[in-house]
């Protein structure tokens, strides 16, 4: 099956009139690769030099290598639950970082990624960190069926952690069971009042194998002390230095098991969050410490899945995308020594910011994107955003999204494969709490921070990106005009309650 992509080389005409007519298979396989917490400078392709990725230079010298793609925010949870509905996650409440034992964040009614796909016909599977709640109103029952969950949300197969691997319950989750959990412990969680007899790290930081910096002093778990507390489950629970190895499996096998149908993986590794703890095998492989070493671990698991599709012969017929669900942070709550070694690496590259910001390194990602034969290796300066997944891939496999649904999903699938040079016009930035940001082409706006912290200035930001990646050089008083343009753009987009160039590209007829 060929789907007919219709590329509108001149922007902005909607006429229905293809200018260039390109056949691309309608159904190859997908495999998302998303990383956590890694930077735009984390890796070989996009300048690192201390540390080692060669699957994912691979990847990115075969694929198309993108400069300007986003995640729609800095931090995790917001930032996968865009990902997943094609929803800014600041329209809707409760979807900033998660507890462990939050309930499922996004309404099982919603059109998902997943769902998009598994309507199409699609395997559809998820693998690793998952951050989004589970179960009901009450959260999860840990012991019996954990419902609803990525199951109910259109995923066929899931082996997931609830949370982080900072945050307990320190257990894998697969479908809707615990895995080997012994009926006769059973698990409890708590986020508020310390439950069960177990050591925390508050009471016995004598214990703990890595130290803390801030937070993090609930139970301790396999020698590491979490946010929250937990009793029970002791056979189901993780060790932290298996974690990748044991997710990647789960991934391969997902791939081993589905080569007859076309299937969607989204595989969300741990790497490179916290707490970093590498497999011996990893541990020095790096030139920056452990923050490195657990880089170089996430290159491993990004080989093996490449290796996994070329030894079945389906490389050709799959969409490999790798990226990102935020920016970099070196101290993240423990005593890990990642700033001691940073060894002058640039976990930002050259941008500013990181995690938890509205500067360009909160949500700008490395993001690429790979199919041979159909998209040509190189580099796009596109904007694209983790958000566009939804009506792209609607798109490519001639899906309908209800009108309601998805609704800040643009379809960008000509720059995804290569075909145009524009991708979004405009992106609204979110430093996953408060703070947004606009981007509207090179130009960036921040929105005066009079609210909660002093981080930006209280009477709003301009940046050029083009004459200033680095947001360095505030023009806010210099072009006020363009802010207020800028600033009133934002407020549109927030009052409409949809991105508005989302319907009018989804509007575009696909030719079969
Ligand atoms: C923060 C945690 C941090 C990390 C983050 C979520 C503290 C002091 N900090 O609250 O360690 O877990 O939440 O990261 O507890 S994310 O990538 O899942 O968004
Ligand atoms: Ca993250």
């Amino acid at each position: 099956m060929k789907t007919i992509l219709c590329l509108l080389l001149a922007f902005g005409s909607f006429g229905g009139v293809c200018a260039t007519e390109v056949a691309v298979p309608s159904k190859p396989n997908i495999v998302l690769i998303l990383a956590d917490d890694l930077g735009f400078g984390d890796t070989g392709c996009y300048g690192a030099t201390k540390i080692p990725t060669p699957n994912i230079d691979r990847l990115g010298a075969q694929g198309l290598r993108f400069t300007d793609a986003h995640a729609t925010s800095a931090t995790c949870t917001p930032s996968r639950y865009s990902l997943l509905t094609g929803q800014y996650p600041w329209r809707k409440a409760g979807t900033g970082v998660l507890p462990g034992n939050a309930p499922l964040v996004i309404d099982t009614n919603q059109v998902t990624l997943a769902s998009i796909l598994k309507s199409a016909g699609y395997h559809t599977g998820v693998v690793g960190k998952w951050h989004l709640g589970l179960g009901g109103a009450n959260g999860a029952d840990w012991n019996h069926e954990i419902r609803p969950g990525p199951n109910e949300l259109g995923f066929d197969y899931s082996f997931i952690m609830a949370a982080t691997g900072d945050r307990v319950p320190c257990v894998y989750i697969e479908n809707h069971r615990v895995v080997g959990l012994d009926p006769q412990d059973q698990i409890q969680v708590s986020y508020g009042k310390p439950i069960g007899d177990e050591p925390t790290g508050k009471a016995h930081p004598e214990l703990l194998k890595m130290g803390l910096s801030l937070g993090h002093d609930g139970t301790i778990v396999d020698g590491i002390s979490r946010i929250g507390f937990m009793t029970g489950g002791k056979s189901a629970r993780w060790k932290d230095e298996d974690k990748a190895d044991t997710f990647t499996q789960k991934a391969v096998n997902f791939i081993n098991q589905n080569t007859n149908a076309p299937f969607f993986l989204y595989f969300a590794t741990h790497d490179p969050h916290v707490p970093r703890v590498p497999h011996p095998r990893f541990v020095g492989k790096s030139g920056c410490g452990v923050r490195g070493d657990v880089i170089v671990e996430f290159d491993w698991c990004v080989g093996e899945i490449l290796s996994t599709l070329d030894k079945l012969n389906l490389a050709s017929n799959t969409i490999v995308i790798l990226s990102s669900d935020n920016g970099p942070v070196l101290d993240d709550g423990y005593a890990d020594g990642a700033v001691r070694d940073l060894n002058n690496h640039t976990p930002s590259g050259p941008l500013r910011g990181g995690k938890y910001s509205v500067y360009e390194a909160g949500t700008r990602v490395p993001f690429i994107v790979r199919w041979p034969g159909q998209v040509v290796p190189g580099v796009s300066g596109a904007l694209v955003c983790l958000m566009d997944f939804s009506a792209s891939f609607a798109n490519l496999t001639g899906q309908n999204i209800p009108s309601g649904d998805a609704p800040d999903s643009v379809n960008i699938l000509p720059a995804l494969l290569g075909k145009s040079k524009n991708g979004r016009a405009k992106l609204v930035e979110h430093d996953g709490f408060r703070v947004l940001g606009l981007r509207n082409g090179e130009w960036k706006f921040i929105e005066p921070d009079t609210r909660v912290r002093a981080n930006y200035s209280t009477q709003g930001e301009l940046y050029n990106l083009t004459h200033d990646l680095g947001e360095t050089n505030n023009l806010q008083t210099i072009q006020p005009e363009k802010s207020k343009a800028l600033s009133a753009d934002l407020l549109e987009t927030l009052r409409a309650g949809r991105t508005l160039e989302a319907k009018s590209l989804l509007a575009e007829p696909l030719a079969k």
